[in-house]
């Protein structure tokens, strides 16, 4: 094989990621709850697309949002929303976003932008895991994987870690090793 063959094979093999480009508040004319967090804004085969992530607080309780929409000439259409949350909690509210998980890409390359977002969940009085979601959404298609954090109890012992992959995945595997290697990248952060 020429080396312009190995390049090509190289390139096919791995699409490029689309550019994305950090939002520094949610856009005029989409409708976003509670407070800005973060965004991204990227292109793929369909168009623009903006994600925002934000949150709401109330005493004991904090609400996560995320939406995925399509703009076109300045109007959005919202192809996904996600929202969680704890309530009523009376210990430590574990609940926000792991922004290093905030990423675009195309595994699969089909052309349509991949964008992942993971939060922790949990209300807690020791040091126990919590619970961890990461998602990834394809334009309205939406796949989770659901499991907890782990930590580190003693010099050789861990406490969580599991997690499920949503059933949908197996139709997809590019896009399942996707999220399954984004999750082993979450909670093994900092080792
Ligand atoms: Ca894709």
């Amino acid at each position: 094989m020429s080396s312009a063959l190995v390049v090509l094979a190289l390139v096919l093999g791995a699409p490029p990621a689309p550019v994305a480009t950090a939002l520094k508040a949610a856009p005029k004319g989409l409708q976003v709850q509670g407070r800005f967090h973060a965004g991204l804004r990227f292109k793929d085969v369909d168009g623009e697309h903006v994600l925002v992530l934000s949150t709401k607080d109330a005493p004991g309780a904090r609400h996560l949002f995320a939406v995925l929409a399509k703009e076109t000439k300045g109007r959005f259409e919202v192809q996904r929303t996600v929202k969680d949350w704890e309530q009523d909690c009376e210990f430590d509210l574990m609940v926000g976003f792991h922004d290093d998980a905030t990423q675009v890409s195309d595994a699969d390359g089909d052309g349509r932008a991949e964008v992942t977002f993971a939060y922790e969940l949990g209300c807690v009085s020791d040091v126990s895991p919590v619970g961890l979601k990461l998602m990834l959404l394809e334009g309205p298609d939406k796949y989770a994987v659901r499991g907890q954090t782990r930590v580190r109890v003693s010099e050789t012992e861990w406490m969580g870690g599991e997690r499920t992959l949503d059933p949908a995945l197996d139709a997809v595997p590019k896009l399942k090793a996707l999220a399954a290697a984004r999750w082993t990248a979450l909670i093994t952060r900092g080792e």
